[in-house]
């Protein structure tokens, strides 16, 4: 209703509209309305209100409410469905209970906030109100399951574009799922699937990218390693940043489709901050070290060891000396 309320005085253009009016367009009492223009102000809108002519929307804050959203879109699938809730525990979550049910592919999920925002394993990842970008896109893709992994490379590739376009073009990609920003996280991204042995079912693309976020706001571990485009100086449009990564998104998952994954690993490469440097792997307690020198058809990391060279399948990377070079342009 919130939504429908909103949608109203944007169509009034800035003009009154009398609370009698609304409840009679909305089918809702006037006390409803009352309650979920408090909220809305306790959001950031301003109304101003006239007893006599009743309320106008005057200022809307950056929210992405499927309506701004639209109104920046520029894909052809991707972001067409939005399921927008203002906060929940998990897009990730609540998109593969939609997939589940059939939810189309190109359909987000996306949040102002969540409770329970996760990493991998059992990582939490911190997702405060309007402060990031924080959603989860639903893919049925045609290849096999074993291919699937590399939709995080394909959806690390979207992502990288599309904030380099809106600012931060020495955004780069840490293997496998970061996006860093001189040497800093800019970016998570989860990726999770359903799949038989011979069928993806549906891909979950969980992103979070940190718009407003100021220091105190990361976990503790997180403040010295994590940044935002707040942090960086850029008070970016929310809409106009989702908008861009969901047409780079979309045109990178049409090369793979088209063109195959050769392609994606080359563009991968191209934008990563990872070939080249000297890497610390960890993988559960153990750990070694050695020279990111590429990665292969699958999209594992190979390090050269000194002594061999290895495939990392999974597992973290850190990034020595410095975990953060400031990447090649
Ligand atoms: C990730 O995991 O970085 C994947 C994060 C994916 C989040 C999105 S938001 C939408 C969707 N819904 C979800 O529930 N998840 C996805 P990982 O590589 O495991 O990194 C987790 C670690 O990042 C934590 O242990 C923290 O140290 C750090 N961290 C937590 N919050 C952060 C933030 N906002 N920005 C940067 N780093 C953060």
């Amino acid at each position: 209703m919130r939504n429908e309320i909103l949608e109203y005085f944007r169509k009034a253009n800035g003009q009154f509209v009398s609370g009698q009016q609304i409840s009679r367009d909305l089918h809702v009492s006037r006390t409803a309305i009352w309650k979920h223009i408090n909220v809305l102000k306790e959001r950031g809108y301003i109304f101003e209100s006239s007893t006599r002519k009743g309320y106008r929307l005057i200022y809307a804050p950056n929210l992405l409410t499927p309506l701004e959203i639209e109104s920046a879109l520029h894909t052809e699938t991707f972001g067409r469905h939005v399921v927008y809730l203002e906060t929940t525990s998990s897009t990730n979550d609540e998109a593969k209970e939609i997939a589940r049910k059939g939810a189309e592919e190109g359909t987000i999920v996306i949040a102002e906030e969540q409770t329970n925002g996760h990493g991998r394993l059992t990582r939490k990842f911190n997702c405060p109100f309007a402060k990031g970008i924080w959603f989860s896109l639903i893919l049925r893709p045609k290849f096999f399951p074993m291919e699937a992994a590399k939709c995080t490379l394909l959806a690390a590739i979207g992502v990288c574009r599309g904030i380099r376009r809106m600012g931060l073009k020495d955004a780069g990609i840490k293997w496998p799922n970061d996006i860093l920003y001189h040497g800093k996280k800019m970016v998570g991204i989860l990726t999770e699937m359903s799949a038989s042995m011979e069928k993806i079912d549906y891909i979950i693309i969980g992103i979070g990218i940190n718009t407003g976020m100021k220091k105190n706001d990361f976990p503790e571990e997180a403040r010295e390693t994590a940044t935002s485009f707040l942090n960086e100086g850029i008070d970016v449009s929310r809409k106009d940043l989702l908008a861009a990564v969901l047409y780079e998104l979309e045109k990178e998952y049409k090369v793979a489709q088209e063109e195959g994954f050769d392609k994606v690993l080359e563009d991968w490469k191209s934008l990563s901050v990872t070939i080249g440097q000297e890497v610390r792997v960890i993988f559960g307690d153990d750990s070694y070290t050695g020279k990111a020198v590429g990665i292969d058809k699958d999209g594992c990391l190979l390090v050269d060891t000194g002594k061999a060279v290895t495939r990392v399948l999974a597992g973290d990377v850190s990034i020595r000396p410095i975990d953060a070079p400031i990447p090649k342009r």
